[in-house]
């Protein structure tokens, strides 16, 4: 029997379906009494430390986790999990953690984009039960803006490469603790999940690659999901946004079903699109909901979910926040949300009115469930213009020029899945939607979308060189070439793509072994 400690600020769901596939029994935390009398105990940490302490703190679990820790009883912290184990925390600073391991928790300082999201390798330090059955040159999924630095090495299990060396697990007796998620980490994932289940003596030493680790570029499947004409939840596919061929919703297949094909095939992580969310309430779309929760049953990968987040009545006048929408996705099994539409309200209201009476849905998803489970999703298109001084947005030199010649363009924003044009350029976007907490940018470009024509890789240059958080290049891709492309073209740490993998042009797997020996890849 596993216990697991829940505090009700993230996907803990994912780390339950994990345990559950195999074959363990998961009871969940109610009471400090509970955490007293655990035989194994997982502390899934999810959101930010701040927040996380103060609940803690509030439940009464503060006293039991340090009694818990001091027992040396089996443990298993992840990512915030680990992170608590210490004292102080830069992004808290004021707020006191568990303080069983004597260092502090910083925020990574390289040039690189933070927060470190995706798979990246390990160097092992000292041996251990959780290494067993692995190789050693496996990669694992991360996603976080802060790392720890215990005063001691010896308590360090492994690191990992990100502009420097960082420490990526620890290990003092029976208390292991990983900053990447094995819940999320597909097969190696759950093999590590197993080893700290099962127990035992045996340990495994790995070895160590001299030349460090390495963050793979992520290729990311993305299922835009909508009901059809007769009420059915599919995945559908736009050419240019337009999802209707002779006036009928197409029909590429169902989501839950896809998405597991997508992650046999080894997808690094799945995106669903509620296309109609902003038109229709995500809370009373429970089939959307549905799917997350059958999904995240046997896909152990990272998913992302977008649609309708954002401030909501309902017909009886009943205010919701964005921030409930986005609780009930990640409660349903999302990792991350995407935000489309809102967001570019919100960053127009700043422009307009010079501030807001209150929070943004970015800042307020961003600081109860951390920087990095905020996307936000661009759809962008195209408008030329003569010269750069003719529109007040951030304008690019094209190498495609317009129908009349221009060589300018700049790329507006849209809402409402592309139906409205903003007066609000994409760069003008990521800019303010990342000092406002977001995470990452799901680019999109609905002059590519469903072309086959590759990539727009002068839209995604000039957002990413704006920017210092991560950038999925998404629209375009048909052909594995064109994802070579776009990691050599940009700095895009990620590519997306939907319709080739849909209508099986291309597998996600052939996309990896072409890719394998030019860019870093996960296997
Ligand atoms: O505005 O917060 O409610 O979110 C709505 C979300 O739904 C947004 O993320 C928006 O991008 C998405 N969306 C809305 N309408 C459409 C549509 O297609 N009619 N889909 C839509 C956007 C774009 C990509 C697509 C890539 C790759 N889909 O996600 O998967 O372009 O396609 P390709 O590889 O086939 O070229 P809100």
């Amino acid at each position: 029997m596993i216990t697991l400690l829940d505090y009700g600020a993230g996907n803990v769901r994912s780390v339950i379906n994990a345990i559950e596939s195999l074959g363990e029994e998961v009871t969940i935390v109610a009471t400090g009494e509970d955490i007293l009398g655990a035989e194994k105990l997982v502390f899934p940490g999810v959101g930010a430390f701040g927040n996380m302490m103060q609940i803690l703190a509030q439940r009464g679990f503060v006293a039991p986790l340090q009694a818990y820790l001091d027992s040396d009883r089996p443990f298993l912290g992840i990512c915030l999990g680990l992170q608590a184990l210490f004292a102080e925390s830069e992004e808290a600073p004021g707020t006191q953690g568990l303080g069983f391991i004597p260092g502090t928790v910083k925020r990574f300082t390289t040039d690189l984009s933070v927060p470190h999201i995706g798979w990246n390798g390990l160097n092992a330090k000292k041996s251990s039960r959780l290494f067993n059955g692995l190789r050693g040159d496996e990669k694992f999924y991360f996603v976080h803006s802060y790392h720890v630095v215990p005063d001691d090495a010896a308590c360090v299990l492994t690191t990992t490469d990100y502009g420097y060396e960082f420490v990526s697990s620890i290990q003092t007796g029976n208390v292991i603790a990983t900053q990447f998620h094995p819940e999320k980490s597909g097969d190696v994932g759950l093999r590590i999940l197993g080893n700290f289940v099962q127990g035992g003596t045996n340990q495994t030493t790995l070895g160590s690659d001299s030349r460090g680790t390495q963050l793979a570029k992520r290729i990311i499947a993305c299922l835009d999901v909508r009901s059809n004409d007769q009420g059915d939840l599919v995945v559908t596919k736009g050419d240019r946004y337009d999802v209707r061929e002779d006036g009928v919703v197409r029909n590429l297949g169902k989501p839950v079903e896809l998405a597991r094909e997508y992650y046999q095939q080894g997808a690094d992580e799945i995106t669903f699109l509620n296309i109609t969310g902003f038109r229709d309430f995500p809370l009373e779309d429970l089939p959307m909901l549905e799917v997350l929760r059958r999904t995240s049953r046997n896909v152990f990968v990272p998913l992302t979910i977008g649609g309708g987040i954002r401030d909501y009545s309902d017909k009886n006048g009943r205010e919701y926040k964005a921030l409930d929408v986005a609780a009930e996705y990640f409660r349903s099994g999302a990792d991350k949300v995407s935000i489309g539409s809102d967001a570019v309200l919100i960053t127009e209201e700043l422009r307009d009115g010079g501030g807001r009476s209150s929070p943004s849905a970015i800042e307020e998803i961003a600081r109860v469930y951390g920087n990095q489970a905020v996307v936000i999703s661009i759809d962008p298109r195209r408008v030329y213009v003569e010269s750069p001084d003719e529109v007040p947005h951030q304008v690019i030199e094209t190498r495609l020029p317009g129908p009349n010649g221009e060589r300018y363009c700049w790329y507006q924003c849209t809402i409402k899945g592309g139906r409205e044009g903003r007066d609000l350029d994409a760069v003008t976007l990521a800019q303010v939607c990342e000092r406002l907490g977001a995470g990452e940018i799901l680019l999109n470009c609905i002059d590519r979308d469903g072309t086959n024509l590759g990539f727009d890789t002068e839209l995604i240059n000039a957002v990413k060189h704006a920017v210092s958080i991560p950038v999925i290049a998404s629209s375009g891709a048909g052909c594995v070439e064109h994802f070579h492309e776009v990691f050599t073209k940009t700095q895009a740490e990620s590519a997306l793509a939907a319709g080739i993998f849909h209508r099986r042009e291309v597998l996600v797997s052939d996309v990896k072994e072409f890719l394998k020996t030019k860019v870093e890849v996960r296997a």
